[in-house]
Protein backbone atom coordinates (compact mmCIF):
# COMPACT_ATOMS: atom_id res chain seq x y z
CA UNK A 1 0.00 0.00 0.00
CA UNK A 2 1.06 3.52 -0.79
CA UNK A 3 2.90 5.57 2.28
CA UNK A 4 0.93 8.52 3.49
CA UNK A 5 3.79 10.58 2.55
CA UNK A 6 2.95 10.26 -1.12
CA UNK A 7 -0.17 11.94 -1.22
CA UNK A 8 -2.93 10.58 -4.09
CA UNK A 9 -0.71 8.38 -5.37
CA UNK A 10 -2.58 6.46 -8.22
CA UNK A 11 -0.84 3.80 -9.15
CA UNK A 12 0.48 0.53 -7.18
CA UNK A 13 3.54 -0.45 -9.64
CA UNK A 14 6.03 -1.05 -7.19
CA UNK A 15 9.54 0.41 -8.39
CA UNK A 16 7.52 3.49 -8.97
CA UNK A 17 6.03 3.83 -5.53
CA UNK A 18 9.59 3.02 -4.28
CA UNK A 19 11.40 5.82 -6.88
CA UNK A 20 8.78 8.68 -5.70
CA UNK A 21 9.11 7.87 -2.25
CA UNK A 22 12.74 7.45 -2.19
CA UNK A 23 12.87 11.12 -4.13
CA UNK A 24 10.38 12.42 -1.75
CA UNK A 25 12.91 11.57 1.09
CA UNK A 26 15.89 13.47 -0.13
CA UNK A 27 13.95 16.61 -1.24
CA UNK A 28 11.45 16.96 1.44
CA UNK A 29 8.61 18.55 -0.53
CA UNK A 30 5.57 19.75 1.86
CA UNK A 31 3.41 17.78 -0.74
CA UNK A 32 3.29 14.96 -3.05
CA UNK A 33 1.14 15.67 -6.36
CA UNK A 34 0.30 12.44 -8.51
CA UNK A 35 -0.68 14.35 -11.74
CA UNK A 36 -3.67 11.81 -13.17
CA UNK A 37 -3.54 13.71 -16.99
CA UNK A 38 -7.57 14.85 -16.01
CA UNK A 39 -8.94 17.85 -17.73
CA UNK A 40 -10.11 19.05 -14.04
CA UNK A 41 -6.35 18.72 -13.12
CA UNK A 42 -4.89 20.70 -15.52
CA UNK A 43 -7.72 23.29 -15.17
CA UNK A 44 -6.89 23.03 -10.90
CA UNK A 45 -2.73 23.17 -11.33
CA UNK A 46 -3.61 26.15 -13.76
CA UNK A 47 -5.75 28.31 -11.51
CA UNK A 48 -2.94 27.51 -8.66
CA UNK A 49 -0.11 28.64 -11.56
CA UNK A 50 -2.04 31.87 -12.10
CA UNK A 51 -2.95 32.58 -8.63
CA UNK A 52 1.13 32.26 -7.89
CA UNK A 53 2.29 34.37 -10.47
CA UNK A 54 3.89 31.52 -12.73
CA UNK A 55 1.27 31.78 -15.21
CA UNK A 56 -0.42 35.40 -16.72
CA UNK A 57 -3.56 34.76 -17.74
CA UNK A 58 -4.13 35.91 -21.40
CA UNK A 59 -7.83 37.31 -22.83
CA UNK A 60 -9.52 34.25 -22.99
CA UNK A 61 -12.18 35.97 -25.49
CA UNK A 62 -9.17 36.47 -27.50
CA UNK A 63 -6.79 33.57 -26.49
CA UNK A 64 -9.16 30.95 -24.95
CA UNK A 65 -6.86 28.51 -22.69
CA UNK A 66 -4.06 30.62 -23.25
CA UNK A 67 -1.58 31.60 -20.66
CA UNK A 68 1.66 33.73 -20.56
CA UNK A 69 5.08 32.66 -18.75
CA UNK A 70 7.92 34.50 -17.79
CA UNK A 71 11.13 32.45 -17.18
CA UNK A 72 14.22 33.90 -15.39
CA UNK A 73 16.03 36.09 -17.56
CA UNK A 74 19.25 34.09 -16.86
CA UNK A 75 16.94 31.04 -17.85
CA UNK A 76 15.87 31.48 -21.85
CA UNK A 77 17.34 28.56 -23.82
CA UNK A 78 18.97 25.09 -23.70
CA UNK A 79 22.44 25.26 -22.04
CA UNK A 80 25.01 23.22 -23.72
CA UNK A 81 28.13 23.89 -21.09
CA UNK A 82 25.71 22.61 -18.04
CA UNK A 83 24.24 19.32 -20.11
CA UNK A 84 26.43 16.25 -19.02
CA UNK A 85 26.07 12.64 -20.28
CA UNK A 86 27.27 10.20 -16.97
CA UNK A 87 29.02 6.93 -18.17
CA UNK A 88 31.58 5.23 -16.40
CA UNK A 89 34.08 6.42 -19.15
CA UNK A 90 34.64 9.32 -20.92
CA UNK A 91 35.24 7.77 -24.25
CA UNK A 92 31.56 6.17 -24.19
CA UNK A 93 30.00 10.39 -23.93
CA UNK A 94 32.80 10.50 -26.46
CA UNK A 95 34.26 14.23 -27.11
CA UNK A 96 31.28 15.71 -28.32
CA UNK A 97 29.47 15.67 -25.09
CA UNK A 98 30.31 17.28 -21.32
CA UNK A 99 30.91 14.00 -19.50
CA UNK A 100 30.84 13.49 -16.06
CA UNK A 101 31.60 10.11 -14.05
CA UNK A 102 28.06 8.71 -12.71
CA UNK A 103 28.94 8.24 -9.26
CA UNK A 104 30.39 11.83 -8.46
CA UNK A 105 27.76 13.58 -10.36
CA UNK A 106 24.81 11.48 -8.55
CA UNK A 107 27.00 12.28 -4.95
CA UNK A 108 26.84 16.33 -6.14
CA UNK A 109 23.61 16.26 -7.41
CA UNK A 110 21.58 14.67 -4.10
CA UNK A 111 23.70 16.92 -2.14
CA UNK A 112 22.00 20.17 -4.38
CA UNK A 113 18.81 18.32 -3.67
CA UNK A 114 19.02 17.62 -0.26
CA UNK A 115 15.92 19.34 1.04
CA UNK A 116 15.20 20.96 -1.97
CA UNK A 117 12.06 21.28 -2.31
CA UNK A 118 10.65 22.18 1.43
CA UNK A 119 7.86 24.13 1.54
CA UNK A 120 7.12 23.71 -2.48
CA UNK A 121 4.46 21.10 -3.98
CA UNK A 122 6.23 17.63 -6.31
CA UNK A 123 4.35 16.99 -8.63
CA UNK A 124 5.02 13.36 -10.08
CA UNK A 125 4.20 13.65 -13.55
CA UNK A 126 3.92 10.16 -15.44
CA UNK A 127 4.02 10.19 -19.23
CA UNK A 128 3.75 7.96 -22.24
CA UNK A 129 6.14 8.80 -25.08
CA UNK A 130 4.59 7.45 -28.63
CA UNK A 131 1.23 6.40 -29.47
CA UNK A 132 -0.36 4.10 -26.74
CA UNK A 133 0.11 0.16 -27.75
CA UNK A 134 2.85 1.28 -29.90
CA UNK A 135 5.76 -1.12 -29.65
CA UNK A 136 8.02 1.66 -29.97
CA UNK A 137 6.44 3.74 -26.76
CA UNK A 138 8.39 4.42 -23.72
CA UNK A 139 6.91 5.49 -20.07
CA UNK A 140 9.01 8.53 -18.13
CA UNK A 141 8.30 9.25 -14.98
CA UNK A 142 9.50 13.06 -14.33
CA UNK A 143 9.67 14.45 -10.90
CA UNK A 144 9.25 18.22 -10.86
CA UNK A 145 8.49 21.07 -8.01
CA UNK A 146 7.68 23.19 -11.31
CA UNK A 147 4.01 23.78 -11.99
CA UNK A 148 4.84 24.81 -15.10
CA UNK A 149 6.75 21.77 -16.24
CA UNK A 150 3.71 19.56 -14.96
CA UNK A 151 1.03 21.86 -17.05
CA UNK A 152 3.88 21.62 -20.22
CA UNK A 153 4.55 18.17 -20.24
CA UNK A 154 0.94 17.52 -19.89
CA UNK A 155 0.67 19.53 -23.64
CA UNK A 156 3.72 17.96 -24.94
CA UNK A 157 3.39 14.43 -23.85
CA UNK A 158 0.51 12.04 -22.99
CA UNK A 159 0.51 12.65 -19.37
CA UNK A 160 -1.31 10.98 -16.68
CA UNK A 161 -2.48 7.71 -15.78
CA UNK A 162 -2.25 6.48 -19.29
CA UNK A 163 1.50 5.98 -18.75
CA UNK A 164 1.19 3.83 -15.51
CA UNK A 165 -1.45 1.57 -17.87
CA UNK A 166 1.07 1.22 -20.72
CA UNK A 167 3.79 0.49 -17.64
CA UNK A 168 1.67 -2.71 -15.49
CA UNK A 169 3.88 -3.80 -13.10
CA UNK A 170 7.27 -2.69 -15.25
CA UNK A 171 10.31 -1.16 -13.68
CA UNK A 172 11.04 -0.36 -16.88
CA UNK A 173 11.02 3.53 -17.46
CA UNK A 174 12.50 6.76 -17.14
CA UNK A 175 13.35 8.09 -14.07
CA UNK A 176 13.49 11.89 -13.99
CA UNK A 177 14.45 14.39 -11.38
CA UNK A 178 13.97 17.91 -11.80
CA UNK A 179 14.12 20.89 -9.33
CA UNK A 180 14.59 24.47 -9.88
CA UNK A 181 16.57 25.04 -7.08
CA UNK A 182 17.04 28.63 -7.02
CA UNK A 183 17.11 28.94 -10.62
CA UNK A 184 21.22 29.98 -10.13
CA UNK A 185 23.36 29.60 -13.94
CA UNK A 186 25.92 28.40 -11.47
CA UNK A 187 24.00 25.38 -10.19
CA UNK A 188 22.34 24.26 -13.11
CA UNK A 189 23.41 20.72 -14.29
CA UNK A 190 21.61 18.92 -17.05
CA UNK A 191 22.38 15.21 -16.48
CA UNK A 192 22.23 12.10 -18.47
CA UNK A 193 22.93 8.56 -16.77
CA UNK A 194 22.02 6.22 -19.78
CA UNK A 195 23.35 3.00 -18.37
CA UNK A 196 20.45 3.82 -15.62
CA UNK A 197 17.89 5.37 -17.61
CA UNK A 198 17.77 8.23 -15.44
CA UNK A 199 17.95 12.00 -15.66
CA UNK A 200 18.84 14.79 -12.92
CA UNK A 201 17.85 18.72 -14.14
CA UNK A 202 18.28 21.14 -11.53
CA UNK A 203 18.88 24.84 -11.39
CA UNK A 204 16.76 25.63 -14.80
CA UNK A 205 13.40 26.16 -15.29
CA UNK A 206 13.34 26.33 -18.96
CA UNK A 207 12.22 24.31 -21.70
CA UNK A 208 14.42 22.01 -23.26
CA UNK A 209 16.27 22.06 -19.79
CA UNK A 210 13.48 20.67 -18.09
CA UNK A 211 10.33 19.37 -20.25
CA UNK A 212 12.49 16.10 -19.29
CA UNK A 213 10.39 13.93 -21.96
CA UNK A 214 11.71 16.07 -25.01
CA UNK A 215 15.60 16.34 -25.70
CA UNK A 216 16.81 14.11 -22.75
CA UNK A 217 14.65 11.11 -22.85
CA UNK A 218 13.69 10.95 -26.30
CA UNK A 219 16.84 11.91 -27.58
CA UNK A 220 19.59 11.89 -25.32
CA UNK A 221 18.44 8.54 -23.91
CA UNK A 222 16.59 7.41 -26.56
CA UNK A 223 19.56 7.74 -28.76
CA UNK A 224 21.82 5.46 -26.46
CA UNK A 225 18.71 3.10 -26.18
CA UNK A 226 18.36 3.11 -29.78
CA UNK A 227 21.19 1.73 -30.47
CA UNK A 228 21.62 -0.71 -28.06
CA UNK A 229 18.17 -1.59 -29.21
CA UNK A 230 18.52 -1.82 -33.19
CA UNK A 231 16.45 1.82 -33.91
CA UNK A 232 16.76 5.42 -34.66
CA UNK A 233 16.02 8.38 -32.20
CA UNK A 234 16.76 11.34 -34.38
CA UNK A 235 15.68 15.34 -34.39
CA UNK A 236 13.67 15.23 -36.83
CA UNK A 237 10.41 16.38 -37.56
CA UNK A 238 7.54 14.08 -39.93
CA UNK A 239 5.58 14.76 -42.46
CA UNK A 240 2.69 13.34 -45.16
CA UNK A 241 2.25 14.37 -48.54
CA UNK A 242 -0.59 13.51 -50.19
CA UNK A 243 -0.65 14.02 -53.87
CA UNK A 244 -4.19 15.03 -56.25
CA UNK A 245 -4.39 11.25 -57.03
CA UNK A 246 -3.86 10.45 -53.42
CA UNK A 247 -0.32 8.86 -53.20
CA UNK A 248 0.99 9.30 -50.31
CA UNK A 249 4.52 9.92 -49.36
CA UNK A 250 6.10 10.34 -45.61
CA UNK A 251 9.36 12.26 -45.27
CA UNK A 252 11.61 12.59 -41.89
CA UNK A 253 13.72 16.02 -41.69
CA UNK A 254 16.40 17.06 -39.33
CA UNK A 255 17.48 20.59 -39.20
CA UNK A 256 19.08 22.09 -36.07
CA UNK A 257 17.21 23.98 -33.14
CA UNK A 258 15.53 26.90 -34.73
CA UNK A 259 15.79 26.30 -38.45
CA UNK A 260 11.99 26.10 -39.24
CA UNK A 261 11.41 22.21 -38.45
CA UNK A 262 7.72 23.03 -37.37
CA UNK A 263 7.23 25.18 -40.15
CA UNK A 264 8.42 22.75 -42.42
CA UNK A 265 6.41 19.89 -41.08
CA UNK A 266 2.95 22.21 -41.12
CA UNK A 267 4.00 23.18 -44.82
CA UNK A 268 1.25 25.08 -46.51
CA UNK A 269 1.30 24.31 -50.64
CA UNK A 270 1.15 27.20 -52.39
CA UNK A 271 -1.75 27.90 -54.62
CA UNK A 272 -0.13 26.36 -57.79
CA UNK A 273 0.09 23.10 -55.50
CA UNK A 274 -4.13 22.58 -55.94
CA UNK A 275 -4.93 19.48 -54.43
CA UNK A 276 -1.94 18.60 -52.60
CA UNK A 277 -1.82 18.08 -48.84
CA UNK A 278 0.86 18.15 -46.48
CA UNK A 279 0.36 16.88 -43.27
CA UNK A 280 2.54 17.03 -39.86
CA UNK A 281 3.42 13.73 -38.33
CA UNK A 282 5.57 15.51 -35.68
CA UNK A 283 7.69 18.45 -35.40
CA UNK A 284 10.81 17.14 -33.52
CA UNK A 285 11.58 13.77 -32.99
CA UNK A 286 11.27 10.83 -34.54
CA UNK A 287 11.81 7.67 -33.18
CA UNK A 288 12.22 4.95 -36.10
CA UNK A 289 12.44 1.30 -36.42
CA UNK A 290 12.50 -1.55 -39.26
CA UNK A 291 9.19 -2.73 -39.58
CA UNK A 292 8.77 -6.65 -41.01
CA UNK A 293 8.18 -5.30 -44.34
CA UNK A 294 11.56 -4.37 -44.16
CA UNK A 295 10.59 -0.29 -44.42
CA UNK A 296 11.83 2.16 -41.78
CA UNK A 297 8.84 2.74 -39.40
CA UNK A 298 8.75 6.66 -37.62
CA UNK A 299 6.55 7.51 -34.84
CA UNK A 300 6.55 10.68 -33.15
CA UNK A 301 6.77 9.91 -29.32
CA UNK A 302 5.79 13.19 -28.59
CA UNK A 303 1.58 14.75 -28.37
CA UNK A 304 2.76 18.95 -28.64
CA UNK A 305 4.88 21.48 -30.00
CA UNK A 306 7.19 23.73 -28.43
CA UNK A 307 8.05 25.69 -31.13
CA UNK A 308 10.05 29.22 -31.37
CA UNK A 309 7.38 32.20 -31.63
CA UNK A 310 8.96 35.13 -33.21
CA UNK A 311 8.59 35.07 -37.09
CA UNK A 312 5.51 32.81 -36.87
CA UNK A 313 2.56 34.64 -39.17
CA UNK A 314 0.19 34.13 -41.40
CA UNK A 315 2.30 33.97 -44.08
CA UNK A 316 5.12 31.89 -42.54
CA UNK A 317 2.87 29.47 -40.79
CA UNK A 318 -0.96 29.68 -40.84
CA UNK A 319 -1.56 26.02 -39.65
CA UNK A 320 0.74 27.37 -36.37
CA UNK A 321 -1.12 30.56 -36.27
CA UNK A 322 -4.53 28.52 -35.81
CA UNK A 323 -2.95 25.63 -33.43
CA UNK A 324 -1.89 28.50 -31.34
CA UNK A 325 -4.79 30.45 -31.12
CA UNK A 326 -5.80 28.59 -28.07
CA UNK A 327 -5.22 26.19 -25.54
CA UNK A 328 -1.20 27.38 -25.50
CA UNK A 329 1.17 28.76 -22.93
CA UNK A 330 3.71 31.36 -24.45
CA UNK A 331 7.15 31.58 -22.88
CA UNK A 332 8.78 34.92 -22.94
CA UNK A 333 6.35 36.82 -25.74
CA UNK A 334 5.32 40.19 -25.31
CA UNK A 335 1.68 41.05 -23.75
CA UNK A 336 -0.48 43.50 -24.87
CA UNK A 337 -2.84 46.26 -23.51
CA UNK A 338 -5.47 43.90 -24.31
CA UNK A 339 -4.27 40.84 -22.96
CA UNK A 340 -3.20 39.18 -25.97
CA UNK A 341 0.47 38.48 -26.78
CA UNK A 342 2.96 40.21 -29.30
CA UNK A 343 6.46 38.84 -30.80
CA UNK A 344 8.24 40.31 -33.50
CA UNK A 345 7.30 39.25 -36.87
CA UNK A 346 3.74 38.74 -35.78
CA UNK A 347 0.91 39.84 -38.10
CA UNK A 348 0.12 43.37 -38.64
CA UNK A 349 1.15 46.54 -37.39
CA UNK A 350 3.54 46.68 -34.10
CA UNK A 351 1.94 48.21 -31.17
CA UNK A 352 2.69 51.02 -29.61
CA UNK A 353 3.22 49.79 -26.27
CA UNK A 354 3.45 46.52 -24.74
CA UNK A 355 4.80 44.45 -21.53
CA UNK A 356 8.57 42.54 -22.87
CA UNK A 357 9.62 39.46 -21.81
CA UNK A 358 10.85 40.48 -18.85
CA UNK A 359 7.92 42.42 -17.65
CA UNK A 360 9.49 46.12 -18.54
CA UNK A 361 7.48 48.33 -20.41
CA UNK A 362 7.88 48.09 -24.25
CA UNK A 363 7.51 50.97 -27.44
CA UNK A 364 8.98 50.78 -30.53
CA UNK A 365 11.97 53.04 -29.82
CA UNK A 366 12.93 50.32 -27.12
CA UNK A 367 16.21 48.59 -27.91
CA UNK A 368 15.56 45.29 -26.80
CA UNK A 369 12.90 42.95 -28.49
CA UNK A 370 9.14 42.25 -27.34
CA UNK A 371 9.49 38.93 -27.52
CA UNK A 372 12.99 36.90 -26.61
CA UNK A 373 14.13 35.44 -29.87
CA UNK A 374 14.03 32.24 -28.65
CA UNK A 375 10.47 32.36 -26.91
CA UNK A 376 8.24 29.42 -27.18
CA UNK A 377 4.79 28.28 -27.62
CA UNK A 378 3.67 24.89 -26.02
CA UNK A 379 0.66 23.45 -27.62
CA UNK A 380 -1.40 20.42 -27.64
CA UNK A 381 -1.21 18.94 -31.60
CA UNK A 382 -4.34 18.04 -31.29
CA UNK A 383 -4.90 21.76 -32.29
CA UNK A 384 -2.91 21.46 -35.65
CA UNK A 385 -5.29 21.80 -38.64
CA UNK A 386 -3.12 19.93 -40.57
CA UNK A 387 -2.35 17.00 -38.12
CA UNK A 388 -2.16 13.99 -39.71
CA UNK A 389 -4.70 11.01 -38.20
CA UNK A 390 -1.72 8.67 -38.69
CA UNK A 391 -0.21 10.21 -35.63
CA UNK A 392 -1.83 7.84 -33.09
CA UNK A 393 -1.05 4.66 -35.24
CA UNK A 394 1.33 2.28 -33.30
CA UNK A 395 2.69 1.21 -36.04
CA UNK A 396 4.18 4.54 -37.13
CA UNK A 397 4.56 5.88 -40.97
CA UNK A 398 6.67 4.31 -43.44
CA UNK A 399 9.59 6.76 -44.29
CA UNK A 400 10.57 6.81 -47.98
CA UNK A 401 12.96 9.83 -47.85
CA UNK A 402 15.63 11.41 -44.81
CA UNK A 403 16.67 15.07 -45.38
CA UNK A 404 19.26 16.82 -43.56
CA UNK A 405 19.59 20.57 -43.46
CA UNK A 406 21.22 23.54 -41.75
CA UNK A 407 21.13 26.90 -41.68
CA UNK A 408 23.42 28.35 -44.32
CA UNK A 409 24.62 31.57 -46.11
CA UNK A 410 27.13 30.35 -48.05
CA UNK A 411 27.98 27.06 -49.73
CA UNK A 412 24.90 24.83 -49.55
CA UNK A 413 22.96 24.26 -52.62
CA UNK A 414 19.40 24.30 -52.18
CA UNK A 415 18.87 20.42 -52.60
CA UNK A 416 20.66 17.58 -53.77
CA UNK A 417 20.33 13.55 -53.26
CA UNK A 418 22.79 11.55 -52.01
CA UNK A 419 24.40 8.83 -54.37
CA UNK A 420 23.75 5.57 -51.83
CA UNK A 421 22.98 4.86 -47.80
CA UNK A 422 26.83 5.54 -46.81
CA UNK A 423 27.26 8.69 -48.50
CA UNK A 424 23.65 9.91 -47.21
CA UNK A 425 24.86 9.26 -43.54
CA UNK A 426 28.20 11.13 -44.60
CA UNK A 427 26.19 13.91 -45.77
CA UNK A 428 24.04 14.26 -42.47
CA UNK A 429 27.11 14.05 -40.64
CA UNK A 430 28.76 16.86 -42.09
CA UNK A 431 25.79 19.25 -41.96
CA UNK A 432 26.76 22.60 -40.75
CA UNK A 433 24.46 25.31 -39.18
CA UNK A 434 24.47 28.81 -38.10
CA UNK A 435 24.21 28.28 -34.85
CA UNK A 436 20.55 30.31 -32.99
CA UNK A 437 19.02 31.11 -29.68
CA UNK A 438 17.87 28.05 -29.06
CA UNK A 439 20.76 27.75 -27.20
CA UNK A 440 22.90 29.66 -25.48
CA UNK A 441 25.64 31.68 -26.98
CA UNK A 442 27.89 31.66 -30.67
CA UNK A 443 24.47 32.60 -32.46
CA UNK A 444 25.20 32.85 -36.22
CA UNK A 445 28.48 30.67 -36.15
CA UNK A 446 28.94 28.28 -38.65
CA UNK A 447 29.42 24.92 -36.39
CA UNK A 448 28.95 21.19 -37.26
CA UNK A 449 26.00 19.71 -35.86
CA UNK A 450 26.18 15.90 -37.20
CA UNK A 451 22.29 14.89 -37.88
CA UNK A 452 21.43 18.83 -36.23
CA UNK A 453 22.10 15.84 -32.88
CA UNK A 454 25.36 17.43 -31.75
CA UNK A 455 23.69 18.39 -28.58
CA UNK A 456 21.30 15.81 -28.30
CA UNK A 457 23.46 12.56 -28.95
CA UNK A 458 23.68 10.64 -25.50
CA UNK A 459 26.83 8.73 -26.45
CA UNK A 460 29.77 8.74 -28.36
CA UNK A 461 28.97 10.51 -31.85
CA UNK A 462 31.59 8.61 -33.71
CA UNK A 463 29.50 5.13 -32.45
CA UNK A 464 26.35 6.90 -33.35
CA UNK A 465 27.78 6.90 -36.81
CA UNK A 466 28.97 3.33 -37.12
CA UNK A 467 25.25 2.61 -35.75
CA UNK A 468 23.92 4.64 -38.87
CA UNK A 469 25.76 2.87 -41.11
CA UNK A 470 25.26 -0.37 -39.56
CA UNK A 471 21.39 -0.22 -39.69
CA UNK A 472 21.83 0.12 -43.19
CA UNK A 473 21.37 -3.98 -43.38
CA UNK A 474 18.14 -3.84 -41.36
CA UNK A 475 16.33 -2.05 -43.66
CA UNK A 476 15.06 -3.73 -46.98
CA UNK A 477 14.04 -0.56 -48.32
CA UNK A 478 16.28 2.44 -47.19
CA UNK A 479 14.98 5.82 -47.22
CA UNK A 480 16.38 8.16 -49.93
CA UNK A 481 18.61 10.66 -48.18
CA UNK A 482 18.51 14.51 -49.32
CA UNK A 483 20.25 17.99 -48.08
CA UNK A 484 18.48 21.19 -48.18
CA UNK A 485 19.46 24.60 -47.48
CA UNK A 486 16.60 27.53 -47.57
CA UNK A 487 19.17 29.53 -45.97
CA UNK A 488 21.59 30.74 -48.78
CA UNK A 489 22.03 34.31 -49.53
CA UNK A 490 23.46 36.58 -52.35
CA UNK A 491 26.05 38.72 -51.99
CA UNK A 492 24.10 41.45 -50.41
CA UNK A 493 22.88 39.32 -48.12
CA UNK A 494 19.29 38.69 -49.26
CA UNK A 495 17.79 34.93 -48.82
CA UNK A 496 17.86 33.75 -52.54
CA UNK A 497 15.01 30.71 -52.40
CA UNK A 498 11.59 32.45 -51.22
CA UNK A 499 11.30 29.43 -48.76
CA UNK A 500 8.02 28.34 -46.04
CA UNK A 501 5.44 27.51 -48.82
CA UNK A 502 7.38 27.59 -51.49
CA UNK A 503 9.53 24.81 -50.15
CA UNK A 504 6.65 22.28 -51.40
CA UNK A 505 8.43 22.91 -54.68
CA UNK A 506 11.81 20.91 -53.36
CA UNK A 507 9.61 18.61 -51.75
CA UNK A 508 7.89 17.63 -54.82
CA UNK A 509 10.98 17.08 -56.64
CA UNK A 510 12.19 14.92 -53.69
CA UNK A 511 9.13 13.05 -53.62
CA UNK A 512 8.96 12.29 -57.53
CA UNK A 513 12.74 11.05 -56.54
CA UNK A 514 11.35 8.89 -54.21
CA UNK A 515 8.98 7.48 -56.90
CA UNK A 516 11.58 7.30 -59.71
CA UNK A 517 9.37 9.85 -61.65
CA UNK A 518 12.57 12.09 -62.45
CA UNK A 519 16.06 11.50 -63.60
CA UNK A 520 18.98 13.35 -61.67
CA UNK A 521 22.70 15.14 -63.16
CA UNK A 522 25.44 13.27 -61.26
CA UNK A 523 27.33 16.25 -59.50
CA UNK A 524 30.55 16.88 -57.21
CA UNK A 525 27.76 16.65 -53.99
CA UNK A 526 25.26 14.20 -55.10
CA UNK A 527 22.33 14.02 -57.88
CA UNK A 528 21.05 17.37 -58.43
CA UNK A 529 18.11 18.16 -59.58
CA UNK A 530 17.81 18.68 -64.16
CA UNK A 531 16.31 21.95 -64.62
CA UNK A 532 13.29 20.97 -66.26
CA UNK A 533 12.42 19.05 -63.42
CA UNK A 534 12.48 21.13 -61.28
CA UNK A 535 9.05 23.35 -61.04
CA UNK A 536 9.81 27.34 -61.27
CA UNK A 537 6.47 27.99 -63.09
CA UNK A 538 4.64 30.73 -60.83
CA UNK A 539 7.58 31.75 -58.85
CA UNK A 540 8.04 35.64 -59.13
CA UNK A 541 11.61 37.19 -59.83
CA UNK A 542 12.69 33.33 -59.62
CA UNK A 543 13.82 31.42 -62.99
CA UNK A 544 16.49 29.30 -64.32
CA UNK A 545 19.42 32.07 -63.64
CA UNK A 546 18.41 32.29 -59.69
CA UNK A 547 17.65 28.69 -59.77
CA UNK A 548 21.31 28.16 -61.01
CA UNK A 549 22.70 30.75 -58.80
CA UNK A 550 21.02 28.93 -55.41
CA UNK A 551 21.98 25.15 -56.72
CA UNK A 552 25.78 26.36 -57.56
CA UNK A 553 28.52 24.57 -55.91
CA UNK A 554 31.63 26.82 -55.49
CA UNK A 555 34.69 25.03 -56.04
CA UNK A 556 37.25 27.40 -53.47
CA UNK A 557 34.22 27.09 -50.80
CA UNK A 558 33.85 23.59 -51.10
CA UNK A 559 37.68 23.30 -50.44
CA UNK A 560 37.15 25.03 -47.17
CA UNK A 561 33.85 23.18 -46.50
CA UNK A 562 35.49 19.77 -46.74
CA UNK A 563 38.56 20.82 -44.94
CA UNK A 564 35.98 21.57 -41.54
CA UNK A 565 34.56 18.12 -42.15
CA UNK A 566 38.19 17.20 -41.54
CA UNK A 567 38.32 19.35 -38.51
CA UNK A 568 34.70 16.94 -37.23
CA UNK A 569 36.64 14.12 -38.36
CA UNK A 570 39.75 14.59 -36.16
CA UNK A 571 37.90 15.30 -32.91
CA UNK A 572 36.21 12.09 -33.43
CA UNK A 573 39.37 9.93 -34.76
CA UNK A 574 39.33 7.32 -32.43
CA UNK A 575 35.83 6.21 -33.59
CA UNK A 576 35.19 7.78 -36.59
CA UNK A 577 33.84 4.83 -39.49
CA UNK A 578 36.37 4.51 -41.65
CA UNK A 579 33.89 4.72 -44.52
CA UNK A 580 33.80 8.44 -43.98
CA UNK A 581 37.35 8.63 -44.83
CA UNK A 582 36.60 7.14 -48.38
CA UNK A 583 33.83 9.24 -48.97
CA UNK A 584 35.56 12.42 -48.20
CA UNK A 585 38.32 11.36 -50.58
CA UNK A 586 35.50 10.37 -53.19
CA UNK A 587 33.73 14.33 -52.58
CA UNK A 588 37.70 15.58 -53.01
CA UNK A 589 38.20 14.36 -56.00
CA UNK A 590 34.90 14.93 -57.43
CA UNK A 591 35.37 18.48 -56.44
O1 LIG B 1 14.26 24.10 -25.78
S1 LIG B 1 14.21 22.90 -26.62
O2 LIG B 1 15.46 22.17 -26.50
O3 LIG B 1 13.12 22.05 -26.24
C1 LIG B 1 13.97 23.37 -28.23
C2 LIG B 1 15.15 23.18 -29.08
O4 LIG B 1 16.20 23.74 -28.79
O5 LIG B 1 15.04 22.47 -30.09
MN1 LIG C 1 14.40 20.59 -31.45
Amino acid sequence: MPKPSLGNCNTRNKSVIRWVDDMAKLCKPEKVHWCDGSPAEKEALTREAVAAGVLIELNQKKRPGCYLHRSNPNDVARVEQCTYICTDSQEEAGPTNNWAPPKAMYQKLYGLLEGAMRGRTLYVVPYLMGPPGSPLAKVGLEITDSIYVALSMGIMTRMGNIAFEHLGESDDFNRGLHSMLDVNPDRRFICHFPHDNTIISVGSAYGGNVLLGKKCLALRIGSFLARNEGWFAEHMLILKVESPTGEVTYVAAAFPSACGKTNFAMLLPPPRYKGWKIQTIGDDIAWMKPGADGRLYAINPEAGYFGVVPGTNQATNPSAMTTISRDTIFTNVGLLPDGDVWWEGKDGPEPKECIDWRGKPWTPASPDKAAHPNSRFAVPMANNPVLAPEVNDPNGVPISAIIFGGRRATTMPLVFQAFNWVHGVYVGATVGSEMTAAAVGGAGQVRRDPMAMLPFCGYNMGDYFRHWLNMRKKIKHLPRIFHVNWFRKDENGNFLWPGFGENMRVLKWIVDRCHHRVGAEEGALGWMPVLEDFDLKGLKNFGPVEFNKVQAVNEEDWRKEALSHEELFMRLHATLPKEFIFTRELLITRL
